[in-house]
């Protein structure tokens, strides 16, 4: 049971026990006799309680945490002015459907993210609960408004797990696979990757722009194009940036062609990319950006947000949801966001950020089997390759995440080719603590050398 006496939680990583520990292990088991086997398991402990950037386990183990439950917690674990508000809530009101009854709370979180996000418009917001389905409603109101059904989205490209959002999704395994037929209408393109690009990469940008347009316009038909979807940093897909023009490109492209231009932040919005969002970095202005993730610490938040026409054209009640920007998740985005400005973590994603560049990048001297250093503010990620080449090197991400595990260091994966590293610690995380987790890194890439 827990009990408030176990904070603070030291910020140090520490164990007592191997990984999995006894207690670990027994839930493990019961675990697999209760819950369907299709789920997967990243770090194999069951967690107590955490703060900040460490995890402790049922055994006693803390584990440093450098995945922030998939870039949700920016601002830390159990950050006090989240759970202050969540707590204040629930003794409130824990629901009544903002169809029903409305709240302040969902009203308030609107408004921050007409202001936080890009774009010197006039801009509305709706709430919903996740990621995928902030992706579907932002198709719904791109298709109702542009009265078009073609959607594009990229190479490498992730969306989430609901029909829709699996057929935007690039990757077949494990996300796709036996799992269709999926919905129609969705175009794939060649996405920007300039690692990976067949030929110079200072052409990447251009190169890509001119096939992704050359296809819309020969296969599709530009004025069939309801919206272009995009990450402004690939996630999932292994932290691809597109290099400079490509995405003022595709913007200019969708503007000129009457395209709704939808940028997916849901995983690099909220400080992390080192900007409040990274549409920010070449000033582009998405017509809609989807949010979740960092939006809600962890609570289930998302939100689409966008030119006060395009939102407003939508029928009533055309958009909805029971659970939709629930008040208690909308006390947490309130908090989070409200940590987020006051503790300038944009500027604590910058600095981290750069240590980590800093770091990888030496490592990279190092070890031959990073082919690149890539990332912006505090999310980074290194491509592992067999030395000398650019063929992917999963075995050895397999090597380096057992280690790092062992260690007591989580540490996620990420790519087509399941062959990247991906750091996305808590903006919160202190200094000395990460560099302890990037050390331990670094004796995991030098054992499989
Ligand atoms: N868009 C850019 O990164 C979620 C997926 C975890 P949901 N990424 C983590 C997993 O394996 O299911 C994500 C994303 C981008 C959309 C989503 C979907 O967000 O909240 O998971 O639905």
């Amino acid at each position: 049971m827990y009990s408030e006496a176990k904070k603070p939680v030291a910020q140090k990583r520490k164990l007592v026990t191997a990984i999995p520990g006894p207690k670990s292990a027994e839930l493990i088991k019961r675990r697999g006799e209760a819950v369907s086997a299709s789920l997967g398991t990243a770090f194999p402990v069951f967690i107590d309680h955490a703060q900040g950037a460490i995890i402790v386990d049922v055994d006693g183990n803390s584990i440093l945490d450098l995945g922030a439950g998939i870039a949700v917690l920016n601002v830390g674990h159990t950050q006090n002015r989240v759970a202050d508000r969540v707590k204040t809530q629930i003794d409130a009101f824990s629901h009544t459907c903002f169809m029903v009854v409305p709240y302040t709370g969902y009203v308030e979180v609107c408004e921050a993210l007409n202001r936080l996000t890009p774009g010197k418009f006039k801009k509305k917001s709706a709430l919903f609960n996740s990621g995928a389905e902030a992706l579907e409603n932002a198709v719904k109101i791109a298709r109702s408004y542009t009265k078009r059904s073609a959607v594009i989205v990229f190479e490498h490209g992730y969306h989430g797990r609901t029909n829709l959002t699996m057929a935007m999704t690039a990757k077949n395994m494990p996300y796709k696979d036996s799992f269709g037929p999926f919905a129609p209408e969705i175009y794939r393109m060649p996405m920007a990757y300039p690692f990976r690009w067949n030929g110079d990469q200072s052409k990447c940008a251009q190169e890509a722009l001119d096939m992704v347009i050359h296809k819309i316009e020969k296969e599709i038909g530009a004025k069939n194009v309801a919206a272009i979807v995009i990450e402004p940093i690939q996630g999932e897909g292994g932290f691809i940036v597109p290099p400079k023009g490509f995405l003022p490109g595709m913007v200019n492209f969708a503007k000129e062609n009457g395209i709704i231009f939808i940028a997916d932040e849901v995983q690099t919005g909220f400080a992390r990319t080192g900007k409040m969002f990274a549409s920010e970095d070449e000033n582009i202005e998405p017509d809609l950006i989807t949010t979740a993730k960092g939006i809600a610490a962890g609570l289930p938040l998302s939100g689409v947000t966008g030119r006060a026409e395009i939102m407003d054209s939508i029928h009533l009640s055309g958009l909805g949801g029971t659970y939709g920007g629930n008040p208690i998740a909308c006390a947490a985005a309130l908090g989070a966001i409200e940590v987020i400005e006051q503790d300038n973590l944009v500027e604590r994603a910058n600095k981290i950020g750069q240590i980590m560049h800093d770091e990888l990048t030496a490592m990279m001297k190092r070890y031959s089997i990073i082919g690149e250093v890539r990332g912006r503010g505090a999310m980074q990620a290194i491509e592992l390759v067999k030395p000398g080449t650019t063929e992917p090197n999963p075995e050895a991400l397999t090597a380096v995440i057992k280690y790092c595990t062992n260690k007591g260091v989580l540490i996620l994966s990420a790519g087509t080719y399941a062959n990247v590293i991906r750091l996305l610690p808590p903006l919160v995380i202190e200094e000395d603590l990460l560099r302890d987790g990037l050390s331990v890194l670094d004796e995991a890439l030098a054992s499989i050398k």
